[in-house]
């Protein structure tokens, strides 16, 4: 679990200093995540919180299972985190309603954990493809990574716009480029993604970049059409550097559910998917799927987007996101 930029990504630099960075920053970190997640936590934290803190009874168990549920967490992700919650209370392990809501935490935490949930940073340049359905976030997802990477990390970054579907696709890309102000790869409207892939890596090897981040368009016509133009994209990246994509991140907004997951489930049938991005948590009261995402594809949750501006990408860290759903204060 990546608590802070230092943990989600292997530079290969040595530790800038403590772990999860200073203090102060940390606490206005977790002020942010708590306001991102509003939406959730209004729904979420204040029954929790009745329903541990009262005399424990059968009701107890069905209640705090609703509002899981409720909250997206995923019937099967909440049968087990209850149940055993249920037995450690029954048996006297845990007593008191401030050491279930921790236990509580704790557990949801655990759920959400699966195999590398870092992003490797030290091939020069490393390649990161994006990937997943028109509207997810994925731009802005970029965008926000760009600008940690090359104003607080000092990396060098280079962005490809293969997402040469639309004309508008493009200018926003460049928007963010300008903001991160980091280098684009461009290719005329309509053109084809493999090449705009294949330039931007050939440009970042020859510059010398750290980072090259590759947008793409995601259209969702049929699978078929979908695997074949990702497919294609991947190969002439690694034909022009061989390892490459290093990372292949999915992007999902957490606003569309269920949905949302079902969609993922089948992108990560068609490409190699090594993370999730998961956007758009400020929009929901549904916040946690992000704690059964991880569960259900086997994908480990890597960064989190809770709103639009440059702030809001953040590395994600189950045990931060259950307390801030979770915990009074
Ligand atoms: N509220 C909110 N909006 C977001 C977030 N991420 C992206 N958006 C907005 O969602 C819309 C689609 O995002 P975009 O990056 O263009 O998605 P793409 O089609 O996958 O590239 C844009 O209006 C973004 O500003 C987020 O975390 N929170
Ligand atoms: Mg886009």
């Amino acid at each position: 679990m990546s608590r802070d930029w230092n943990d989600l990504f292997i530079t290969g630099e040595p530790d800038p200093g403590e772990k999860g960075g200073d203090p102060e920053r940390r606490r206005g970190f977790l002020r942010r995540l708590r306001e991102g997640l509003g939406k959730t936590r209004q729904a979420l934290a204040g029954e929790i919180q009745a329903t541990l803190f009262q005399n424990l009874d059968e009701h107890t168990w069905e209640r705090l299972e609703e509002a899981l549920i409720m909250a997206d967490v995923g019937v099967a992700t909440t049968a087990s985190v209850v149940s055993e919650l249920e037995a450690e209370a029954t048996e006297g392990r845990i007593e008191g309603g401030e050491a279930l809501s921790e236990r509580l935490i704790e557990l949801l935490a655990q759920t959400a954990r699966v195999s590398r949930q870092q992003i490797d940073l030290t091939a020069k340049p490393t390649v990161i493809l994006a990937v997943g359905v028109n509207g997810t976030g994925k731009t802005t997802t970029i965008g926000q990574l760009a600008f940690h990477l090359q104003r607080e990390l000092q990396m060098s970054v280079l962005l490809g716009a293969a997402d040469t579907f639309r004309a508008a696709a493009v200018e926003q890309l460049e928007g963010w480029a300008r903001r991160a102000e980091c280098e684009i790869v461009t290719g005329p409207e309509g053109s084809d993604p493999g090449a705009v892939a294949f330039e931007t890596v050939a440009r970042a090897q020859q510059g010398g970049i750290d980072v090259a981040i590759i947008d793409t368009a995601g259209r969702l016509h049929t699978q078929d059409e979908l695997m074949a133009e990702l497919g294609k994209i991947r190969r002439v990246i690694s034909r022009r550097l061989e390892g490459a994509p290093h990372e292949t991140l999915l992007t999902i907004d957490a606003t569309t559910g269920q949905n949302g997951l079902r969609q993922a489930k089948m992108f990560s049938e068609v490409v190699d998917v090594d993370g999730i991005v998961l956007t758009k948590l400020d929009g929901t009261a549904r916040g946690g799927i992000a704690l059964a995402i991880a569960r259900e594809l086997q994908l480990p949750v890597k960064l989190i987007g809770v709103g639009e501006s440059l702030e809001d990408l953040r590395p994600f860290d189950a045990a931060d996101f259950a307390r801030a759903l979770i915990a009074s204060a």
